[in-house]
């Protein structure tokens, strides 16, 4: 699909502390919060679960996650949905973004078997949400594959782009008639990191500069793949939208010498996907071709690193997107460079990250507060990809607990005022946003230590009580006025 040519424009030209309507949502903008299946469903082995590749991190390497926990219970949504969904509307939420366990449905991982109690709590919890006026946006992925295909080799094994199709069909049969709304994969730029150490992340494989971008081939495939199936046999009958979450981190070059480090960064982190589905060339960024080619040919490899894609990829992949998902949290300064081992992905871009210690910080240490990044990136996204529709699926700030979060309502409030910036003076065509997270949860190798809720959890108790922070407080007053109270503005 084509997206408008950007036509970047001045709306107002006094600034926005005399003019605070710029700080209204647009009418038919999207304001909700959002979850993934591992971090708060729990039910880990009921009624047919089959087990993911968290399961077994959990389980078999506990120390691997700080507090040595697991996701078994976590907030046991997969009980307490009803409860879930209380809460999304005591918010004024008009959509939920959650993301759907493979395993749960799938327990082998291939759709010659569907594990019908899995179709049921999906189709409640989405009937609950559409009773109460919510609408549903379904992720596919968010981490948790399938245990049995990982023993398949997992994502950089190509023929999970054929399973992850069939799973996506599964989902498109039961669902689609009331979820309109489809993220392919979130955050592959994360979960490639999965591959890249036996130390970090599911399935803690330790193939880096490899394993990586294996990963990122796989998932570039299956998107499209799945993309087109919609296309061919859903779309006219269901008429929802299909896209990807990506999550970037702004990057401010350390001095004016390091604009291009920036630039490698964004490239590599983000342009490795968006680039193969939006770009004209249809292809990897061209500064990541070159730079893997040379990297993999001076390090003595026949073949380069990072896969190729034929031209009928190319043709069948490009504009396979309806809206891009955009996680925003952070940002990094940035500096011409090298760093990392030989072979990584660090490496090949060539710049050196590193944190800004004058920005204000919270519990998790790679979270800098930095409002104005969040400009920088969707005007950025807007530029490079000709301003597509942007929902923005993330955003939220950690902190250990507290119902006075005062630190993430300034982060949420000032985050929303970059973001209607960007919207109202930039003309970036943003249109929904999700809060990470709704609940306290399972914060992957994190565990229970640090939380992104605006509700609190109790993981002591076993009815798993939330209670409102103020965060929750005053997303409520914002999705309910639809703008940025005045006690935020100065
Ligand atoms: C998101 O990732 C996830 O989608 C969500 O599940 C998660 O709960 C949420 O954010 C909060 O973390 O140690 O410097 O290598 C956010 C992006 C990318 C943040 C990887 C942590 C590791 C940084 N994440 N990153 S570093």
């Amino acid at each position: 699909m084509k997206f408008q040519t950007v036509c970047f424009f001045i709306l107002v030209t006094t600034g926005f502390a005399e003019f605070p309507d710029g700080f209204l949502f647009p009418d038919d903008f999207l304001l909700g919060a959002a979850t993934a299946s591992y971090q708060i469903e729990g039910g880990w082995d009921a009624d047919g679960k089959g087990d993911n590749i968290w399961d077994t991190l959990t389980h078999e390497r506990p120390q691997y996650v700080d507090d040595h926990s697991s996701g078994d219970v976590a907030d046991d949504s997969y009980h307490l949905y009803l409860e879930d969904v209380k809460l999304l509307k005591a918010m004024g939420a008009q959509w939920y973004r959650f993301s759907i366990s493979w395993a749960r449905i799938l327990p082998e991982g291939h759709d010659n078997y569907v594990n019908q109690p899995g179709i049921d709590y999906y189709n409640n919890l989405i009937n609950c949400l559409l009773d109460n006026g919510i609408e549903p946006m379904v992720t596919m992925y968010h981490w948790d594959l399938p245990q049995r295909l990982q023993d398949l080799g997992g994502w950089p094994n190509w023929v999970l782009a054929t399973y992850s199709e069939n799973y996506a069909r599964v989902l498109f049969k039961n669902f689609g008639d009331r979820v309109k709304l489809w993220q392919t994969f979130n955050e592959p730029q994360t979960f490639m990191d999965g591959y890249c150490s036996d130390t970090g992340m599911a399935p803690s494989i330790n193939a880096p500069g490899i394993g990586d971008y294996l990963t990122a081939h796989t998932v570039i495939l299956a998107h499209a793949n799945i993309y087109r199936l919609y296309e061919r046999e859903f779309k006219q009958q269901q008429q929802g939208k299909v896209g990807i979450a990506l999550n970037i981190q702004w990057c401010e070059p350390e001095t004016s010498d390091d604009v291009d480090a920036c630039d490698r960064y964004y490239q590599f982190n983000f342009g490795i996907f968006a680039h193969p589905i939006l770009s004209e060339e249809g292809d990897y960024p061209s500064v990541e071709n070159e730079r893997v080619d040379n990297n993999s040919a001076q390090e003595g490899y026949t073949t380069s690193r990072l896969p190729k894609f034929t031209q009928e990829e190319v043709t069948f992949r490009k504009g396979t997107l309806d809206f891009m998902g955009h996680n925003f949290y952070t940002a990094v300064r940035g500096r011409e460079g090298v760093r990392g081992g030989s072979p990584s992905r660090s490496r090949d871009s060539g710049m050196i990250r590193f944190l800004d210690p004058k920005w204000p910080g919270s519990a998790s240490s790679w979270l800098r507060v930095v409002p104005w990044g969040f400009r920088n990136t969707l005007n950025r996204i807007a530029k490079e990809y000709g301003n597509p529709p942007v929902l923005v699926t993330e955003n939220g700030f950690s902190d250990y607990g507290g119902l006075n979060d005062t630190y993430r309502v300034l982060y949420y409030t000032e985050h929303l005022k970059e973001m209607l910036k960007a919207i109202h003076e930039d003309g970036v065509n943003v249109i929904g946003y999700t809060a990470w997270s709704l609940v306290d949860n399972f914060e992957w190798l994190r565990g229970y230590t640090e939380k992104f809720g605006v509700y609190e959890v109790d993981f002591n108790d076993p009815s798993r009580p939330r209670t409102p922070k103020e965060s929750a407080k005053v997303l409520t007053e914002i999705f309910k006025t639809r703008r940025i109270p005045d006690r935020f503005l100065d």
